[in-house]
Formats: structure tokens, C-alpha cells, sequence
């Protein structure tokens, strides 16, 4: 089957394959399974908040606390942070793509049996302050999960200055015992002791207390290895030179209304993007996009 460039949503309904649905509170969701996995995605967003995969723990992780409100972020699942990481005064954390409600543009079930999904971030009055630009994002669910932020200039004479990065919260059997491998040599800022610049030296990162670190200039895939649900998740990614690695821990996950007290010990965020000193500057009529392809597979 082909995508469509459709009026209206109604006219996309593909019983098993995309489903179109009232999410929690009442904001619209599209429901997606394929033959290996299934998934869902609020159009607020264009947020991500569940992947899964026939027979296993779900690869993403969502608070029970999460607020489902509009223009408020959904706590878990995959926020997408554009056009700034962090804070910017005045402007709030994080970008405003998160709070958008995107239009749905198409969607594609191919003949390998996955299905695509394409969102545009729609014009709004914060994007004022930029040169015009456009944002599309596709998400591709198969037996692994793609993500794809398509990002162009739109401008004839301005360059475009942006962060972007896929905020994944992913789900962990304990987060004490779950190894980050593949950040070993890499420079981070270590947002939890006052920004100080630091180097890995570790193989594998573990985590036991809070963590918030931005390591810059890697471009390498990332693995967590979780020995309490017996799997190896890899991120692996395109057109990104940074990694964020984050746990709340104890003290932090208090003070988050939108976040239990004890769920810190079954999350982990591992974001890829381009933040900080990897801001990236488009050229007028340039696009770059970044890429991350998620994936599982049980521990030998
Ligand atoms: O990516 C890590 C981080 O920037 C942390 O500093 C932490 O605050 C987190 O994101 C969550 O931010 P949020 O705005 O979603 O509460």
C-alpha cells in the first residue's frame, strides 16, 4: 500500500495496521502494530509513548504519573526536544515541538509488513523568532523502531541555529544493574556537578546515583545491557554528535510532580541529538536530519 496526502484523518483507517484513537485525557493517539511489535504515538508531540515488541517489555518507558494534558509534555516514551535543549529564558525547557499538537501528513504500511508515519510540525507562534523552517518527523515501526527528524531551512538568506535530540526514556528491569557501553574516551558536562567538563573512563557507565551528563562529538551506537529482563537494547544513530544520559535518582524524582517517587529505578534516558557545542547551523535551502534506529535482542 502507498501513503496518502489526506484531508482528513478519518480517511486513513487501516483496521490492524493504524488505529485512530482517543489517547488518555481525550488527546488523539494513533495506535500502530505490525506483526512484531506495536506502538503508539500522540499527535501532541508527535510523542511517542509506547514501543513494544510481541513477547517482551516494552522498549520504552511512560510515568504513571505523566500528565495528558494539552501543552503539557508527557513524562516518558520519546519526547522530541526542537528547537533547543534545556533552558532558554523565559521559553521554557526542552523546545516547543513537544507541546505542538503535529499534523499528520501520511502514513505507510510497505510490504515488508512495517508501517511509517510522517508528522509536520505545524507553524506556531513561538517558531516566530526563527527563520522559516520545516520539521518532519518519521517514525517507522517494524521489529526495531526508527526515528527520523527532517529538519530544512527554509530561509533565502538566514542561517537556521538549532538543538534537536529524541529524548528516549526506555524501560530497565533496575537501573542498578544495567550497563551503558560505548561512551568510554567521551567528553561530557556533567550537569550534576555544576557543569563541569569531564572525560569517561570507564567501559561500561553504571548508574547509582543521580546522572545527567551531555557528552559531546560521539557518534558512535550506544548499548544497555539489562540483565534483569535478559536483553541488550542498541541505539544506534545517524547525523547526531551528541548523547544525553539522564536518571533523576532519588531526590530529583521527588520534586517532578509528573513522576513517581520510585520510578527512577525502571527508567533510563539515553537521548541522541545535536545539543550544546553540536548545535547545528543549517545553511538557507539546506535540511540535515538525524536518525536513531532502536533495537532488542535477548542476552546471550
Ligand atoms: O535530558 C536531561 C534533562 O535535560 C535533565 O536535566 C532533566 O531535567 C530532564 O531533561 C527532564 O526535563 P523536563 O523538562 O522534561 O522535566
Amino acid at each position: 500500500m502507498v501513503g496518502h496526502e489526506p484531508e482528513k484523518t478519518e480517511k486513513l483507517q487501516t483496521p490492524g495496521r493504524v488505529m485512530f484513537l482517543d489517547g488518555q485525557g481525550e488527546l488523539p493517539m494513533i495506535g500502530i502494530s505490525t506483526m512484531w511489535s506495536s506502538a503508539e504515538i500522540y499527535l501532541q508531540g508527535a510523542h511517542l509513548t509506547s514501543f513494544r515488541k510481541h513477547g517482551e517489555a516494552p522498549l520504552t518507558f511512560i510515568s504513571q504519573c505523566s500528565r495528558f494534558a494539552e501543552g503539557q509534555p508527557i513524562r516518558g516514551g520519546i519526547p522530541v526536544v526542537f528547537p533547543w535543549f534545556g533552558m532558554r529564558e523565559g521559553m521554557g525547557n526542552h523546545g516547543f515541538a513537544r507541546v505542538k499538537t503535529w499534523e499528520l501528513k501520511e502514513f505507510a504500511p510497505a510490504p515488508d509488513g512495517s508501517v511509517s508515519v510522517r508528522f509536520r510540525l505545524p507553524d506556531c507562534p513561538e517558531a516566530s523568532s526563527y527563520p522559516p523552517f520545516t520539521a518532519d518527523y518519521v517514525i517507522t515501526v517494524s521489529d526495531t523502531l526508527q526515528l527520523q527528524l527532517i529538519v530544512t531551512n527554509d530561509s533565502k538568506d538566514e542561517p537556521l541555529v538549532f538543538e534537536n535530540c529524541f529524548h528516549t526514556y526506555f524501560q530497565v528491569g533496575d537501573v542498578t544493574s544495567v550497563s551503558v557501553i560505548g561512551l568510554k574516551g567521551a567528553s561530557f558536562l556533567d550537569k550534576v556537578a555544576n557543569f563541569v567538563h569531564s572525560t569517561q573512563t570507564e567501559e561500561k557507565l553504571r548508574v547509582s546515583s543521580e546522572v545527567d551528563r551531555v557528552y559531546v562529538d560521539t557518534t558512535e551506537a550506544i548499548e544497555i545491557e539489562d540483565p534483569r529482563f535478559g536483553r541488550r537494547i542498541r541505539v544506534e544513530k545517524q547525523g547526531s554528535r551528541s548523547t544525553v544520559v539522564w536518571n533523576p535518582w532519588v531526590a530529583r524524582s521527588q520534586q517532578m510532580p509528573d513522576f513517581g517517587n520510585d520510578e527512577y529505578q525502571r527508567m533510563l534516558c539515553i537521548e541522541s541529538g545535536n545539543v550544546a557545542s553540536n548545535e547545528i547551523t543549517l545553511a538557507p535551502g539546506r535540511s540535515s536530519t538525524l536518525t536513531v534506529r532502536l533495537s532488542s535482542e535477548a542476552l546471550a
